[in-house]
């Protein structure tokens, strides 16, 4: 198939692209670098040294024979330019990756707020804008979030993305479905919801054929193809802003840093590798809906944990200490979390569990490279709201200790 991959720079998109490359599709990248240049903006980069994208792509290339194409593309601000590129190139499928993804980076400060807000928005509606004004018939495959359900707990298994509901009209029953009510929990996790609108719009008005994968947090680092040859790395995220919770962890214990649980670590969260993330793509490409069937929505994770178990099995791989810190976020101390995700496991997906063994994976390139990591930026110092504490240790291991 012919596959655009709008963000195939990123975490996600980067290994999504040799995945598919790899299996014999045509790829072609749009990315506007815009995560590279938040890097700099925040001053801390991966921990893996990550190569120009021109060099990643000229590597693949002399390793596989597979050539990646790559426009240097702003989805949000270009209009004219992704219409011409989806009109050149004609893509079976276009992946979408391309948005601000880091929940604390959107509650930074008000310009990160805006920035979060106009980028996705604008990007989602600009990429249905143009596929219906080029009149090809594009399957569009977006990453969303677990996160749009919200993390109250819920009373019942989440349902992949719609719930069946009774309407009281009197005494009259009335049996339909609606999208589940959205509940974000950052500016971030706003723009999904209301990604989620503008796809239901699109696809009932211009009969857009859309796939919403409501993705849970993504850990490791590699696969096959990034692991081929250092050149191909794929991005480590461990800062306070974009580092995600397991990677942290993973970082953390790698080079002795106690391990830093918001609050009481009470969180349930729903876990995915990026193994897993590459395979499930295709399977939702390869598995598209049928033009009137509305957004298909899946829900693709394969495990949910608590961060505090979480931490303690890091902290049994490696006797690294575990931090409980003021939770710089808005969040409930503790929710269960209960996921449907039958979808992805009936076309086929074989789940890659958190064993021991891939922990250890993540923690040998974390060791690998633990001389690229600036310690001063792992304590997350976003926060949700303006009086909020900063992230501060409240005690290791039972005991008060000043963190410096
Ligand atoms: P990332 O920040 O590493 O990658 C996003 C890529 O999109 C970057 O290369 C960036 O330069 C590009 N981009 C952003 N705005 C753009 C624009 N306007 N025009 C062109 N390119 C643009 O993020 P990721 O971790 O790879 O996440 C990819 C997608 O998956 C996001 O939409 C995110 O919400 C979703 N997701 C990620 C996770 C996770 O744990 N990483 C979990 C669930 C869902
Ligand atoms: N947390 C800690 N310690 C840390 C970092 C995080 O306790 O050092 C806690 C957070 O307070 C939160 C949980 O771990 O309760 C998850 O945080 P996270 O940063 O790992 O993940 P999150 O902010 O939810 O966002 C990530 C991705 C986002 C994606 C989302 C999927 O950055 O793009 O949409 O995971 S989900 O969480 O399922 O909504």
């Amino acid at each position: 198939m012919r596959v655009m991959v709008l963000g195939g720079d990123g975490f996600c998109g980067w290994p999504t692209s040799l995945y598919l490359s790899g299996r014999g599709h045509d790829v072609l990248i749009a990315d506007n670098l815009s995560r590279r240049n938040i890097d700099n903006e925040l001053g801390c980069g991966s921990l893996t040294p990550i190569t120009p994208i021109m060099t990643r792509l000229a590597v693949w290339q002399e390793l596989t024979g597979r050539q990646i194409q790559f426009i240097n593309l702003d989805v949000s601000m270009e209009y004219e330019r992704l219409l011409g590129s989806i009109k050149g190139y004609a893509p079976e499928v276009v992946v979408h990756f391309a948005e601000q993804r880091s929940a604390p980076y959107s509650m930074k400060s008000p310009r990160q707020k805006r920035y979060t807000v106009a980028n996705n928005l604008n990007g989602t509606n600009n990429l249905l804008c143009a596929i219906s004004e080029s009149g090809l018939d594009v399957h569009v495959v977006h990453l969303g979030t677990m996160g749009v359900y919200g993390y109250g707990t819920a009373g019942i298994k989440i349902p992949e993305g719609y719930l069946k509901v009774k309407m009281l009209d009197g005494a009259r029953e009335v049996e339909t479905r609606i999208m589940y009510p959205p509940r974000p929990g950052s500016l971030y996790h706003v723009t999904k919801c209301q990604d989620a609108l503008l796809f239901q719009y699109y696809a009932e008005n211009d009969l857009l054929r859309i796939t919403d994968l409501h993705q849970g947090i993504v850990w490791g680092t590699n696969t096959a193809q990034t692991a081929l040859d250092d050149r191909l790395v794929n991005r480590f995220d461990y800062d306070g802003d974009y580092g995600t919770v397991l990677n942290r962890f993973l970082m953390q214990a790698a080079i002795g840093h106690p391990l830093t649980v918001h609050g009481t670590g009470g969180q349930t969260r729903a876990f995915i590798h990026i193994r897993d993330t590459v395979r499930c793509i295709e399977l939702a490409i390869l598995n598209p809906p049928e033009k009137k069937e509305g957004v298909k929505i899946i829900n693709q994770m394969t495990e949910t944990h608590r961060v505090r178990d979480l931490a303690k099995i890091v902290s049994g791989l490696s006797g690294a200490s575990i931090a409980y810190l003021e939770n710089p976020r808005n969040e409930a101390d503790e929710n269960d979390l209960s996921v449907e995700n039958k979808c992805l496991l009936d076309l086929g997906l074989n789940p890659t569990t958190l064993k021991k063994g891939l922990m250890e994976e993540v923690i040998g390139i974390a060791k690998k490279y633990a001389g690229s990591c600036d310690t001063s930026k792992i304590i997350c110092t976003s926060r949700w709201r303006k009086k909020a504490a900063y992230a501060r240790p409240q005690y290791i291991h039972g005991e008060k200790q000043k963190y410096v």
